[in-house]
């Protein structure tokens, strides 16, 4: 790392210009243009609310927290999908998933398409993924493939290997990805824990809801590990380092595999000293698709100017994301006025019938549109097993409980929340009168962004299969052991 004593006077005069830096916290490389490095680590269903600072009280979370002091907390980040992989493809290619192809679960982009790692290794970068992967073709994602999530012998090798030379790495955990079988159990004492109010309180419940929290805090600790090795190689100032909580738990209404905001709003934190003030916060409205192309300017690349290889339906070959280096800066508090989420169930292991779901989001309200509400809603997961077999033996003697089941199986064609004043989803207005004109407005936006996607609905639904992609083969570090990743052990959806 450079001391800032040894930069070059035109730079340091540069930097002082900008006064915003903070030195001598501020480092900036003189040998490479001051090109941060990116560390963007990624959760595995972990509910946005089940962290410390998001306000959980039960769960230990002490190095994510820590991050949050020392960065900004991002409140209006959104997923575009629900499930692991489209997620992915959507975080890394900067375009949202039907457009890209990368819609249902287990899936892959179009031939063609290039991913933030192509663009950063074009512009010079070293560029890796650590553990969990869930994309595809190979060719449009150039990582080198470190495997394993605990062990950070091959992760020092990576992000030590040139000095001179700026890296990405994409840290993708397991944690907390069912099954519940890692972490501190003695933490967490299932009896004295507060149920969160999506969640029917009986023992199967409590009991699940302490071997997620346990995982919750193997994260943490994976967390606290990248954060010390970046200490130890002297990288900790010039790399922005990005937590995403990727989408919602796997428990019944905690957020995977539905587009409410549990699955889809995702507590996500930027540390880069300098830049980004810690301890802030930040409401725009953003998504996943935004990163790719916010990383790119971070490292002084014009996003406008990128060609993603995959055209959108009026033939346009941008990102679908935009920048938010602005909203880390400080400098704006607005990106987008919508955001946008699809669901996918053809595919999934367990799934049973078509039930696609499209939403469209303001900072206020959201239209959900259920495109086969004639079918049961069954993808197994929140569908089978524990806990929902338990909650549907409690329901037998609560009818407000077998409402609430129920909906996880069967719900209208619309739903339109106001989530300032129904923050979990159960009062559904689209048939209220009174909100007939925001029901309206954002069924227009849904309209316009699925045109522009090619997402025909129920017709794009049904070819999902075409789209899945399973048993890929990994690239592996330089000198690491060849093995096949394991996509399958650890995936399920
Ligand atoms: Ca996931």
């Amino acid at each position: 790392m450079t001391d800032w004593r040894q930069l070059p006077l035109s730079i340091f005069l540069t930097v002082l210009a900008a006064g915003s830096f903070l030195f001598p916290s501020a480092s900036v490389r003189a040998q490479d243009g001051g090109r941060p490095n990116f560390l963007l680590i990624i959760a595995d269903d972990l509910t946005w609310t089940d962290l410390g600072f998001t306000g959980n009280k039960d769960v230990h979370t002490p190095n994510i927290d820590q991050l949050a002091k020392e960065g900004m907390y991002l409140r209006g980040m959104y997923d575009p999908a629900t499930t692991c992989s489209p997620t992915r493809h959507a975080l890394y290619t900067g375009l949202y998933c039907v457009r890209a192809g990368a819609y249902p679960n287990h899936t892959r982009a179009f031939d063609g398409t290039k991913s933030v790692f192509t663009h950063l290794k074009e512009a010079g970068y070293r560029v890796a993924l650590q553990n969990k992967t869930h994309v595809g073709p190979p060719e449009s994602f150039p990582y080198e493939h470190i495997e394993g999530a605990d062990d950070l012998t091959e992760t020092k090798a990576f992000v030590t290997r040139q000095a001179d030379q700026p890296w990405m790495l994409a840290y993708a955990s397991n944690d907390p990805h069912g099954p519940w079988t890692r972490g501190p159990k003695e933490l967490y004492d299932p009896a004295k824990l507060t149920v969160p109010p999506y969640l029917h309180d009986n023992e199967t419940t409590r009991q699940l809801l302490a071997d997620y929290y346990a995982e919750v805090s193997m994260l943490d600790t994976q967390v606290g590990n990248l954060m010390k090795l970046l200490e130890d190689t002297g990288q900790k100032d010039n790399t922005l380092v990005m937590f995403v909580s990727e989408q919602g738990s796997s428990f019944p209404y905690g957020g995977k595999w539905s587009v409410y905001d549990n699955g889809i709003r995702v507590a996500t934190v930027v540390r880069w000293p300098g830049r980004v003030e810690p301890g802030s916060h930040n409401d725009a409205l953003m998504q996943y698709v935004d990163v790719p192309p916010t990383f790119l300017e971070a490292a002084g690349i014009d996003p406008v100017k990128i060609d993603t290889g995959c055209p959108d339906a009026n033939g346009y070959r941008g990102f679908d994301g935009k920048s938010f280096l602005s909203i880390l800066e400080g400098k704006s508090d607005h990106l987008r006025d919508y955001v946008f989420s699809q669901h996918t169930t053809v595919g999934i292991n367990g799934y049973k019938e078509p039930y696609p779901m499209r939403a469209v989001r303001d900072t206020r309200y959201k239209l959900i549109r259920n495109l086969a509400p004639e079918n049961t809603y069954h993808i197994g997961g929140i569908h089978e097993g524990e806990p929902i077999t338990s909650w549907q033996a409690d329901a037998k003697s609560d009818p407000e409980l077998a409402k609430h089941v129920d909906w996880l199986f069967h719900r209208t064609g619309d739903e339109l929340y106001d989530l300032e004043t129904d923050p979990l989803e159960t009062k559904n207005l689209a048939t209220d009168p009174e909100f007939a004109d925001i029901k309206t407005r954002l069924g227009k936006e849904l309209d316009a962004w699925m045109a522009q996607q090619g997402d025909e609905g129920m017709a794009t639904e049904l070819i999902a299969e075409s789209r899945q992609n399973r048993g890929r083969q990994e690239k592996k570090v330089k000198g690491g052991k060849k093995k096949k990743q394991k996509e399958a052990a650890n995936s399920g959806n």
